[in-house]
């Protein structure tokens, strides 16, 4: 397994706000990707099982206060400490369905002021999703669909901004999916711009890095 000849997978990384159906469509992904015969896997970050996952989630729900730096930085590390795995699953074939990334990472932390060249700086060199799903969604829209829950971040007012921090990381890789659409209409949608995409990696597009 592994050999430099086979075939990669892809990195796909879903993105939007909180209630666009992120979660839901990657889950979908992976049962319909797994379901054709594709090796495929669901990540997400932030990863909480690891410590600094641990740390981050006691933030999220705050039972803990740390600097908004600090934080973003704790973010990238939980990035970092998955990163050759990361690799490894994708050199041997395996395609990651990946729940949020270093876009999140960036347009949450500069969405509460922090400057966006410093925010994006700690995510040089990871590897670069070969696509970015953005699941499309008026704030105001996501805020009907309710069930935010009482983390940190889960309010209208701050996902606006997010929206708009969102907006400026746009770049080729970005599909923008309108998500107030179906959810069936979007899993069907999402299905053939990942498989387009997994057998473009395929025929040898190499994995690049941040930001690219
Ligand atoms: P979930 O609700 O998806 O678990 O996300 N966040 C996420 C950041 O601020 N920086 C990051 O790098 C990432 C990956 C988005 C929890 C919250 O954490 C935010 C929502
Ligand atoms: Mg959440």
């Amino acid at each position: 397994v592994g050999g430099s000849n086979d075939p990669r997978g892809a990195l796909i990384v879903l993105e939007g706000l909180d209630r666009s159906g992120k979660s839901s469509q990657s889950a979908r992904l992976v049962s319909y990707l797994e379901g054709i015969g594709h090796s495929a896997e669901l990540w997400r970050f932030p990863d909480r099982t690891t410590s600094v996952g641990q740390m981050i989630s006691a933030y999220l729900s705050n039972k803990s206060q740390l600097d908004d730096h600090t934080i973003h930085l704790l973010f990238s590390a939980n990035r970092w400490e998955k990163r050759s795995l990361m690799e490894t699953k994708l050199m041997s074939g395996t395609t990651l369905i990946v729940d949020r990334y270093s876009y999140s990472g960036v347009a949450f932390s500069a969405a509460k002021g922090l400057d966006l060249h410093w925010c994006k700086a700690p995510e040089f060199g990871l590897p670069a999703p070969d696509l970015v799903l953005y699941l499309d969604i008026p704030p105001e829209k996501a805020a009907e669909r309710g069930g935010y829950g009482g983390e940190r971040y889960e309010q209208l007012e701050f996902q606006k901004k997010v929206a708009e921090c969102y907006h400026a990381l746009r770049d080729s890789s970005w599909k923008i999916i309108d998500a107030c659409r179906p959810m069936e209409e979007i899993e069907k949608q999402l299905q053939s711009i990942v498989l387009d995409n997994i057998l473009a990696c395929k025929v040898g597009k190499p994995i690049s890095q941040l930001w690219s």
